[in-house]
C-alpha cells in the first residue's frame, strides 16, 4: 500500500510547512529577547533537521480527520521547539559535549555556554506557549487544549524525555540489559514521538480506538527509532550523520551493543511492522504514516 506513495515529495512539503511555522514561532520570541539571544534560539531551531516530530503530528492530524490546514503546523512547531532544547542542552560541555549538530557548530559553540543553556531553557515555556495558543486558534475547547499542553510537557518532563536523559547519564560506563535500555528509549526518545501523534490526532478529535492506535503506533516507531539511531551512530560518518557518532566514546549502552547489528536491524523491521498493524486495525486510510514508519529506519541520517 505504500509503494505509490511519493515520501520524498511528501517529506519536501511538509519540511516546508514546518519551518514556516518555526520562523513565526521566531518572530513571536523576538521582542522578548535579547538579539544574542534570540540569535542562539534561532541557532538551535532554525538549523534544519528531519522535522520527523512535527509532521508526523500534522500527519496524524489529517488521518484523525483533522481539515484544518495552516493551523496544525502551529500546533506541530511546539513537538520542534521542544525537541530543539533536547539537542542545545544534550550537546552542552556538562552533558555530550558535542561539537556539531545538523553538519553545524552546536549552539554552545557558535554562542557560548551561558547563552546556550538560556535559549535551551527559553524554549520549554515557549513551547508550552505554543501549543496553547495554536491550539486556541484551531479551535479546540478548553479541556482539549489543556490535554494537548499536558501530553507536550508530560512527554518532555520527568516522566518522558528528561527522566530518559538522567537515566542515559546513569547508565554511561555500565552494560544494561534489555528492558531498562527499551524503558530509557521510551522515555528519553519515544516519549516525545507518540506526543507528536497524540496531540495530531487529539487536535482533530480522534476517537478512542484512533487515539489508541495512534499510541500504539508511536510506541513502536519510537522504539523503532533509537535502534535506528543506535545502528546509524555505530556504521555512519560525522559527514552523513551531521554530528560526530559518540555511543562507543560515551560508553553507552545501546541496541548494536546489546544485540549486534543484524538483530538490532531485525528488532527495528519488527516495531514498523508493529506499528503499521496498530493502523491497520482501526482501518485508517493513512499511507503517509505508514511510509513514515518506514523511513523512520531507512533514514540516512
Ligand atoms: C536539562 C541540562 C539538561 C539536559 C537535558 C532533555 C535533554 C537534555 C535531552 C534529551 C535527550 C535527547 C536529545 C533525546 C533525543 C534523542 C534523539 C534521537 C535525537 C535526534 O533526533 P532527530 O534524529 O534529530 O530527529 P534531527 O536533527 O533530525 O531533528
Amino acid at each position: 500500500m505504500t509503494l505509490d506513495f511519493d515520501l520524498a515529495g511528501y517529506l519536501a512539503r511538509e519540511e516546508g510547512r514546518v519551518e514556516a511555522a518555526l520562523a513565526r514561532a521566531m518572530d513571536g520570541m523576538e521582542d522578548r529577547l535579547s538579539p544574542e539571544l534570540h540569535e542562539a534560539v534561532r541557532h538551535g531551531v532554525m538549523g534544519g533537521g528531519k522535522r520527523i516530530r512535527p509532521i508526523l503530528c500534522v500527519t496524524a492530524y489529517r488521518a484523525a480527520g483533522g481539515t484544518c490546514d495552516d493551523g496544525i503546523y502551529d500546533l506541530a512547531a511546539a513537538l520542534e521547539l521542544i525537541h530543539a532544547y533536547s539537542l542545545i542542552h544534550d550537546d552542552l560541555p556538562c552533558m555530550d559535549d558535542a561539537e556539531l549538530r545538523r553538519g553545524r557548530p552546536t549552539t554552545h559553540r557558535a554562542h557560548g555556554e551561558d547563552r546556550a543553556t538560556v535559549a535551551g531553557a527559553a524554549l520549554i515555556p515557549a513551547a508550552a506557549l505554543q501549543a496553547w495558543r495554536a491550539s486556541g486558534a484551531l479551535g479546540m475547547d478548553p479541556e482539549a487544549r489543556r490535554r494537548v499542553v499536558a501530553t507536550l510537557m508530560e512527554a518532555a518532563g520527568a516522566g518522558g524525555m528528561v527522566g530518559g536523559q538522567w537515566l542515559d547519564l546513569e547508565g554511561e560506563e555500565r552494560a544494561l540489559g534489555a528492558d531498562d535500555l527499551d524503558g530509557l528509549h521510551r522515555r528519553k526518545t519515544g516519549a516525545l514521538l507518540v506526543a507528536s501523534l497524540i496531540m495530531g490526532a487529539g487536535a482533530a478529535g480522534a476517537s478512542e480506538a484512533v487515539m489508541n492506535a495512534m499510541y500504539r503506533y508511536g510506541r513502536a516507531i519510537g522504539l523503532a527509532f533509537q535502534i535506528a539511531d543506535d545502528i546509524l551512530d555505530a556504521t555512519s560518518t560525522a559527514e552523513a550523520l551531521g554530528k560526530n557518532p559518540s555511543d562507543t566514546h560515551l560508553g553507552k549502552s545501546t541496541y548494536v551493543s546489546l544485540y549486534g547489528l543484524e538483530e538490532a536491524r531485525r528488532k527495528a523491521r519488527a516495531q514498523v511492522e508493529g506499528a503499521c498493524a496498530a493502523i491497520g486495525e482501526v482501518e485508517l486510510e493513512a499511507p503517509a504514516l505508514l511510509a513514515l514508519a518506514r523511513f523512520v529506519v531507512d533514514r540516512r541520517s
